[in-house]
Order: C-alpha cells, then structure tokens, then sequence
C-alpha cells in the first residue's frame, strides 16, 4: 500500500507533521492498526536502524525519526487501548541501566495498558534497585525489562539476581525484551519470560500473572 510506504518515508525522514497526516489518513481508510505499526512505522525504523549502522545516519537524524515515530504512536494509541478494561494486575517497566531507547518500551506499556494491566513506566536508564523498589512499594507482580543493546543486555541479570537475594522469586516476575535478546539468553540470566514483541509482551505478562 502507497499510504504505508509514505509513512515509513516520513519517518525516516524524520517529518512529524506529515507523518501524523499520513497515519490519520491510513487510519480514515480503515487500515488495521497492526498494519500501521508493523508495515509503516516500523519498517521505516528498520531502515533507520541500517542506515545508522552503516554510517548513513547519524544520532540527529535519527533522533528526529525517534520524534516522528513518537508523534506517529501517540495517534495510535486510542486504538491500542480499549477503554474500561478492569485492572488485571500492575507492571513496572523500563529499559535496563545503561540505555536510553524507549521507543518499543512505550509501546510495550501502550499494549499492556491496552490489555487491562496498569503500568508505572520508570522510563530509561533504570537501575535494578529501583525496578525492584519499585515493584515492591506498587505492589507489582511483573517487572519488564527492555535493552536494545548488547553493552546493556547483561545488565539484566542483575533485575533477577536482585529477586532472588531479596527471597522475591514468585512474588515478583521478571520479563525481559528487546531487538538484540532471544529466549535462549533470556533462559541465561534467569529471566521469567521473553517476549519478541509488544503483543507477544501482553501474552507472557498474561501467563506470568496467572503463575504469580
Ligand atoms: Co540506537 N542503536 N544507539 N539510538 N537505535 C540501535 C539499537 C542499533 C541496532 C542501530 C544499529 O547499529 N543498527 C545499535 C545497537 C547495536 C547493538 O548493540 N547490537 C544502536 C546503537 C549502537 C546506539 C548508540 C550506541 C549509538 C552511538 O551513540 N554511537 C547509542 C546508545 C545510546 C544508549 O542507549 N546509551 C544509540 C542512540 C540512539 C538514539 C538516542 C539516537 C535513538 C533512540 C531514541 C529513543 O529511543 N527515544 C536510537 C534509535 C532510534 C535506534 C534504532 C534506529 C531504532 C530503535 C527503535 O526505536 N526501533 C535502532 C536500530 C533498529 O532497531 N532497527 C538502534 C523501533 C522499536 C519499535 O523497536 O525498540 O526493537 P524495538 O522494540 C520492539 C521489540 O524489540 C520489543 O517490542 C518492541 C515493539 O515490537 N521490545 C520488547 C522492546 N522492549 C521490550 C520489552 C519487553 C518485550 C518486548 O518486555 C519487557
């Protein structure tokens, strides 16, 4: 679809005045949401990411991208949240000490808020200290790790070494995700349960809650 590869252009472009023009438009055709996100958005983000890589782009411009996604998101997100969903439990989510990428974070807490559970987003840079200080002082049975890099992804073991001295294992879960993890590292550390994605990050915090 035009509409879909415009938005990915916009974005990585970085123009958040049209990109919201454009989501709004795919959003009047009835495009799906998922649609939106996965084909437009983040297929844009993904050409972002390897032209970073390769020294195509540089941190300025990719920040305007991070702005116009945002924008883009924020429009979105009524459609990703059901309205009057009764609590179905409290997470604390944050991306791991160390990494300031809070995109796919924030959607993960939009899906989640989405799907009924109540979120205290801790935003990025977060300690394993605070994650579980502040589970404990929220009364939270999930706690959601996000790293997007490989520097920052050992950094999460430390979240479920903390559970585990403070005698916390089946109180508090540990969830973690990200582009660079996979179960196999997630099954490393420790880790409750991984998730590829943010819808995939609904259903294990879903199962995680039930074992809780
Ligand atoms: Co950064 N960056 N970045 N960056 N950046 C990546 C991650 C990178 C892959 C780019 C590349 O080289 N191709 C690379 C990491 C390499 C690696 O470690 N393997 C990289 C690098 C190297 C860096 C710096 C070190 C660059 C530098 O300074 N030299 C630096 C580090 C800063 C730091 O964190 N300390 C840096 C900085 C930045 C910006 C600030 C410029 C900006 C972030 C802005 C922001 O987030 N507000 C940025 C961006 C935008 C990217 C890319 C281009 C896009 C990330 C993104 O938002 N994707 C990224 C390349 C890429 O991913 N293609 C890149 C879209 C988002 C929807 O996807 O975040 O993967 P994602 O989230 C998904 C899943 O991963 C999952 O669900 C989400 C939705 O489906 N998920 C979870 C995420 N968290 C989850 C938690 C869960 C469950 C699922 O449960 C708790």
């Amino acid at each position: 679809m035009d509409i879909l590869k415009d938005i990915a252009a916009s974005l990585m472009a970085g123009d958040d005045k049209k990109i919201v023009e454009e989501v709004n438009q795919a959003i009047e055709m009835k495009m799906p949401t998922t649609e939106i996100l996965d084909d437009g958005l983040i297929a844009g983000m993904n050409v972002v990411g390897e032209k970073f890589r390769k020294d195509e782009m540089y941190i300025p411009e990719v920040l305007l991208s991070a702005r116009a996604m945002a924008a883009a998101v924020e429009v979105l997100k009524p459609l990703l949240i059901a309205e009057d969903v009764p609590s179905r439990g409290k997470v604390v989510l944050g991306s791991i000490q160390g990494d300031l990428h809070d995109i796919g974070k924030n959607l993960v807490a939009i899906m989640l808020e989405g799907a009924g559970f109540e979120v205290v987003d801790l935003g990025i840079d977060v300690p394993a200290e605070k994650f579980i200080e502040t589970a404990l002082e929220e009364d939270a049975s999930v706690v959601g790790v996000s790293s997007l890099l490989t520097t920052t992804m050992p950094k999460m073991k430390d979240v479920v070494d903390l559970v585990e001295e403070r005698g916390l294992s089946g109180k508090i879960k540990v969830l973690v995700g990200g582009a660079p993890l996979t179960e196999e590292f997630a099954q490393s550390i420790g880790a409750d349960g991984y998730a590829y994605d943010a819808a995939n990050a609904v259903e294990k915090v879903r199962t995680l809650v039930g074992r809780a």
